[in-house]
């Protein structure tokens, strides 16, 4: 995909219920919009036990695996498809580290959460996780709209 003139890609973001339930919905999105990612899906949702068991599976046989699936499905998240030029990786420095005690101050995680249980967000960890999870959690298409902005951001 070519938006402009960047090579573009997409990731997966999602805000947890914790961030949902503290108000950050807006802060994060913000986030994003300033560094100049193009928002590409978003929804509200109410997230069934298979979606997240589907999503964490590479994690199931860590021993907060059951805790992870019911915090992830203990409220409403907001799931979002993002795009731009190396928004994979450009995401996950946005979030910082799995381990909020660990995260820079400045970034998502280490600005507003305290523990790894509820870390807030959720961001693709490679090209390939982000269009599997964008295929779940997305994949009936449902408020995914193919769009280019049309003002050139920069000169
Ligand atoms: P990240 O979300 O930074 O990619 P992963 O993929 O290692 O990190 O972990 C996925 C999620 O599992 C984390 N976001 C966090 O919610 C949870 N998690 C990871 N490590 C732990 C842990 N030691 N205790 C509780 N939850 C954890």
């Amino acid at each position: 995909v070519r938006a402009g003139r960047f090579e573009t890609e997409r990731t997966y973001i999602m805000i947890k219920p914790d961030g949902v339930q503290r108000g950050h919905v807006g802060e994060i999105i913000s986030r994003f919009e300033k560094k100049g990612m193009v928002l590409k899906a978003l929804k509200t949702y109410q997230c069934p036990k298979a979606v997240a068991e589907e999503h964490y599976k590479d994690l199931s046989s860590k021993p907060f695996f059951g805790d992870l699936v019911n915090y992830i499905c203990s409220g409403p998240v907001v799931a979002m498809i993002w795009e731009g030029p190396g928004v994979v990786k450009s995401a996950r420095l946005l979030i910082g580290a799995t381990n909020p005690l660990e995260s820079a101050p400045g970034t998502i995680r280490g600005d507003l959460a305290v523990e790894v249980g509820r870390n807030v967000i959720h961001g693709s960890d490679s090209v390939e996780s982000a269009e599997r999870e964008i295929e779940l959690w997305f994949g009936d298409k449902a408020g995914v709209v193919d769009w280019t902005p049309t003002i050139t951001p920069w000169v």
